[in-house]
């Protein structure tokens, strides 16, 4: 691989959050532009050996636990559903066995990625850490406003080397422009990472959602009716959520704060054709925010406004809109089984395909900016949630040319451009299956992880390793592994919580984990249980548990470290509560001493000063030490007085 001839300009400084910054910034330098190598996609910018960039950030090599081997390796992920969590210093991220169905690999990995077995890959902001001590790096490019190409982390761990990588395929770069800036820096401990982190990243784009509350939080119809909806079924949904004693009832409406009433997949004719399904709206969907918003809820909707399945009208009209690759070929975006024709002349790509738009072309972003208007100014909504916008990042023959980075920034800006309808009344975009380098300016309230399931995991897709498949736990993964990223990069969006007892096979104590897990790292609480079913006899008492769970822990900022691959010692900024969450199959024993090392507690608390906070689990002495004992999928949180 060679390196892209570039000039490096390099800033230092002390941050509020007392870490030292580097800033490195990358500008295109010279004629050597690798445009024709395989590598051509992902131009190596830099390339560094891990001990001269801890050096230079003033860390001796020769001393200290940065430069042991047992690191944790952050790699975020490339888009909400990749695989988001740290891979501790004995795993690899699980490598997707793409053969049944490799559009699927689209969702995982940054595209045109050259894979190899030595590395492992990380976008957008990678740390390593040894125990409480971080190595950040973070792009940061596009805080200055331009509009920068993502930036890929390759790590090689035997080699003790971390190349920078940017996706720019067909940008053809001029002399002095700016590629990336990347800034480096070391934290002690996990509030130091995030403060650091948010002061990089800002965060006045968050005002924009203030309306939504302190905590956005709704009802959504996906995760119990999939795309199975029609009117009469969010009819009774709407009238039963006021009605019963379920969690948004209790936490929200009876609290007097605001709610959203968001209709998911399902309303729509065919993806990509966003005209409303009559026989299932006959009276519309103006008809149905209006009963919406009469009963004091933000109605929202969710549309894929980036994609769209071959059979649809809509692309039969419009065949010169369809992103093509350079044998014609119309670019598969992704699969999904609702989707697509299995087979047959509506399918150019393996079964259960779906394509995405050009985006360079100016009729295809007038067609966006419509749907999006008609959306919020015809149909009445006012929190539409975004998905599948990976699908914008593909690469292929832009009718324009140039590169995706480039038509996705200005779709994005299009598609979040209406703050307010035209009542004036504020409008928020929450971004799903959303690349997060390239969207966190536009997309302030995010997905950060994959979808969370009514059961712990799914067999087959984990058979086959994908890391993006629906799976309560691993969207637990994402939510901690990204919780240094909630209120700094982004509002983090965790997805749903479970409380009911039917059409669900999560355990009440599975449950209690999930609700806790997005509301101590995650800014947003959906629900999708049907209010009209709720049980008070099997989730009243689970119901009341959570919301004074939610009451007790309103005012608490928890940050977590990894113990071990699925254990995490957990902690608040404000040190009166520190805990074990436990997403592994067996239970966990956590010493309390490393637990007060995580958590930055000078005072070792002796166990009659730790009272059980939440869940389940014991306390076990032995001597003066003692540890935490706390079964499988469960969690401990003690107070410590
Ligand atoms: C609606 C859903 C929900 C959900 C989104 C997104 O087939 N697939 O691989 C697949 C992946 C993700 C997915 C659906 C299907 O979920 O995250 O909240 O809105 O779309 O279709």
């Amino acid at each position: 691989m060679q390196i892209v001839q570039t000039r490096k300009n390099s800033i230092a400084r002390k941050a509020d959050s007392g870490a030292e910054v580097f800033e490195l910034s990358y500008f295109f330098d010279g004629t050597k532009d690798i445009v024709s190598t395989k590598d051509s996609a992902h131009r190596l910018i830099d390339f560094f050996r891990l001990d001269d960039l801890l050096a230079e950030l003033g860390i001796d090599p020769a001393s200290g636990p940065f430069c042991s081997e047992d690191y944790a390796f952050e790699r975020t992920g490339w888009q909400s559903w990749d695989a988001g969590w740290e891979l501790q210093s004995d795993e690899k991220a699980p490598e997707y066995i793409s053969f049944l169905i490799p559009q699927l690999k689209n969702y995982i990995q940054m595209p045109n990625t050259v894979r190899s077995p030595e590395s492992q890959v990380g976008q957008f902001i990678v740390y390593l850490r040894w125990g409480n001590n971080y190595l950040v790096l973070a792009s940061t490019g596009r805080l200055s406003g331009e509009v920068l190409p993502p930036v890929q982390f390759r790590l090689n761990r035997k080699e003790r080397t971390l190349a920078v990588e940017i996706y720019a395929d067909g940008h053809q770069w001029q002399q002095d422009e700016h590629m990336a800036t990347i800034t480096c820096f070391v934290a002690r401990g996990f509030f130091q990472l995030k403060d650091t982190i948010r002061e990089l990243y800002r965060t006045d784009r968050f005002e924009r959602l203030n309306f939504l509350g302190d905590r956005p939080a709704g009802w959504e119809s996906w995760y119990n009716h999939y795309n199975v909806i029609d009117e009469k079924l969010i009819f009774e949904d709407l009238a039963a959520l006021g009605a019963t004693d379920n969690l948004l009832k209790l936490e929200y409406l009876d609290k007097k704060k605001p709610l959203v009433f968001q209709i998911d997949d399902g309303w729509q004719e065919g993806t990509g054709q966003w005209e409303i399904r009559s026989e299932r709206f006959p009276q519309g969907l103006k008809a149905v925010t209006e009963k919406i918003a009469e009963k004091g809820y933000i109605p929202g909707l969710w549309l894929a406004p980036f994609i769209f399945d071959m059979r649809t009208d809509f692309i039969r009209q419009h065949k010169d809109w369809i992103l093509r690759d350079k044998k014609g070929r119309p670019v598969v975006a992704g699969f999904n089984p609702a989707w697509g024709a299995p087979c047959g002349k509506f399918q150019p790509g393996p079964a259960h395909s779906y394509f995405v738009l050009d985006l360079s072309r100016d009729d295809v972003i007038d067609h966006l900016d419509f749907i999006i208007g008609r959306a919020i100014n015809e149909w009445g909504f006012r929190y539409l949630k975004l998905d599948f916008l990976f699908a914008g990042m593909l690469d292929g023959v832009f009718a324009k040319g140039g590169s995706a980075y480039q038509w996705y920034d200005r779709a994005v800006k299009v598609l979040t451009k209406r703050n307010c309808n035209d009542k004036g009344e504020p409008v928020a975009y929450l971004g799903c299956g959303m690349p997060f380098e390239t969207s966190f300016m536009n997309f302030p309230l995010s997905r950060i992880g994959t979808d969370t399931l009514e059961h712990w995991d799914r067999a087959d897709l984990k058979m086959l390793r994908f890391c993006g498949r629906p799976s309560a736990h691993l969207s637990m993964r994402d939510t901690l592994g990204h919780a240094f990223w909630n209120k700094a990069v982004y509002l983090n969006d965790p997805d749903v919580v479970f409380l009911r007892s039917s059409n669900c096979t999560l355990s009440d104590t599975e449950k209690e984990l999930l609700a806790m897990v997005n509301f101590l790292f995650g800014s947003q609480i959906m629900h999708s249980d049907d209010p009209s079913a709720f049980d008070p006899e099997k989730e009243g008492a689970l119901t009341k548990r959570i919301v004074n769970l939610y009451t007790e822990f309103a005012d608490e900022e928890f940050g977590n470290i990894a113990a071990e691959s699925d254990v995490y010692y957990i902690f608040s900024r404000s040190k009166s509560f520190a805990g074990v969450i436990n997403l592994s199959d067996k239970e966990a024993e956590v010493d309390s001493k490393a637990l007060f090392e995580a958590a930055d507690l000078e005072t070792k608390f002796s166990p009659e000063h730790c009272r059980t906070a939440a869940g389940t689990g014991k306390v076990q002495t032995s001597g003066t030490d003692f540890s935490l004992l706390v079964p499988p999928r469960s969690y401990l949180i003690l107070a410590l007085q």
